[in-house]
């Protein structure tokens, strides 16, 4: 054995007989203390100290989380004076449009709020340019303050009208268009948003009255209340159910996955679209990171562990509710509003595995091919 070995064979026994002498100070309150035990004590003063003073702290802040309160007034979304020219990614023109709206959309082609809003103007036969937001880099969408898609643009005579949120678009253009007394400026007023902090204390957007059509005169309504609260209940579970039975199913593995963004790249036309580099980003870490968030998805809504029943069986009670009706939509002989909104949901996963074996393991397919008729046919033109 070395001297320094010998050495520190020496100090470390010295120091595990002052560790002992530590413990036994505690007990009998020995006068001499050495000076590295001072040390350890002071530094383990200072960290409980400080730890009581964090934890202390972030008791202090949760509890003064606001919860349940109102941020803000009011808030319409405003005119702007201009929108930045970006060219059209595809222009959808029906012949015999006479809605007398020029609007442009700007989307993600499978995102399934904008899909829903797709549904809408196609049946009603509404053309509109699609500007393709790129999922990355948002470069698009920079001019909003908004940062969600959809977003759709009415070119007004003064100015440029957004509207934001897929529900309220829906809502403000079934508006004008069944009572087109009022420019969609005005209608827009009637959905303005609220900040809040929900009860666990986190900060939240509503849009006030966006599954309300917002008509003069109600009497032009040819459904009844029965009927209507009927459709704002499917509008809402299209919403806050079905929309959320998606991505779990859809990014239920890694090939799913990639296999859902290829078909997305596919229908968005993102070769087209987007730089080569972005658009392999997209596809490549996007399937990735979906893959993920698809699981922590499926916990967060409740979703079955075997994620392709929950999807069933949300499609199983849409059908057994147009069954009960005994009509072929929920609306009766031509869909509604709530028809339109779940055919667009659905319709964000049609080239995807989920959606092939949907329609293996449910009836959904009848209903749904109707729609996709209705809706490529624009039958809904003829109401306006
Ligand atoms: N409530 C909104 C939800 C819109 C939404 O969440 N859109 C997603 C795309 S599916 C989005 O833009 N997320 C933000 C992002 O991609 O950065 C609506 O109905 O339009």
């Amino acid at each position: 054995m070395s001297l320094l070995s010998k050495g520190i064979g020496r100090l470390h026994s010295k120091n595990i007989l002052n560790g002992f002498q530590l413990v036994t100070c505690r007990k009998y309150a020995s006068k001499e203390t050495p000076s590295f035990v001072k040390s350890a004590l002071k530094v383990s003063a200072v960290g409980v100290t400080m730890g009581a003073l964090v934890g202390t702290g972030y008791t202090i802040h949760q509890q003064n989380k606001p919860r349940g309160h109102i941020l803000n007034e009011q808030n319409v979304v405003e005119m702007i004076k201009d929108v930045p020219k970006i060219k059209a990614s595809r222009s959808i023109r029906i012949p015999g449009d006479n809605s007398g709206l020029k609007l442009t959309l700007y989307q993600y082609q499978t995102c399934p709020f904008c899909c829903k809003v797709r549904a809408f103007l196609d049946y009603y036969g509404i053309s509109y340019d699609i500007v393709e937001v790129d999922p990355v880099l948002r470069q698009s969408i920079k001019w909003s303050t908004y940062k969600k898609v959809p977003i759709l643009v009415a070119e007004e005579n003064d100015g440029y009208q957004p509207l934001n949120d897929s529900t309220m678009i829906i809502s403000a253009l079934a508006s004008y268009l069944k009572d087109n007394k009022k420019e969609l400026p005005e209608i827009v007023k009637y959905f303005p948003s609220i900040e809040f902090y929900d009860d666990n204390g986190v900060r939240k957007n509503e849009i006030m009255n966006r599954y309300f059509l917002m008509l003069d005169n109600p009497s032009i309504q040819k459904y009844s209340d029965k009927e209507l609260g009927e459709e704002r209940k499917w509008r809402k579970w299209a919403d806050d159910v079905l929309v959320h039975t998606l991505s779990p199913n859809v990014y239920r593995n890694k090939d799913e996955a990639l296999q859902a963004f290829n078909w997305f790249s596919e229908v968005g036309e993102w070769e087209a679209n987007f730089p080569s580099w972005e658009r392999n980003l997209i596809v490549y870490v996007g399937a990735g990171a979906m893959w993920l968030i698809g699981k922590r998805l499926k916990r967060r809504h409740n979703l079955k562990d075997d994620v392709r029943q929950s999807l069933y069986d949300e499609c199983n009670k849409w059908v057994r509710a147009v069954n009960k009706k005994g009509t072929a939509f929920m609306g009766g002989d031509a869909p509604n509003l709530a028809d339109l909104a779940v055919f667009g949901v659905l319709n964000s996963i049609e080239g995807c595995i989920a959606f092939r074996d949907l329609q293996q393991n449910t009836k959904i397919d009848k209903w749904y091919s109707s729609m996709k008729e209705a809706v490529g046919n624009h039958e809904g033109s003829k109401f306006i």
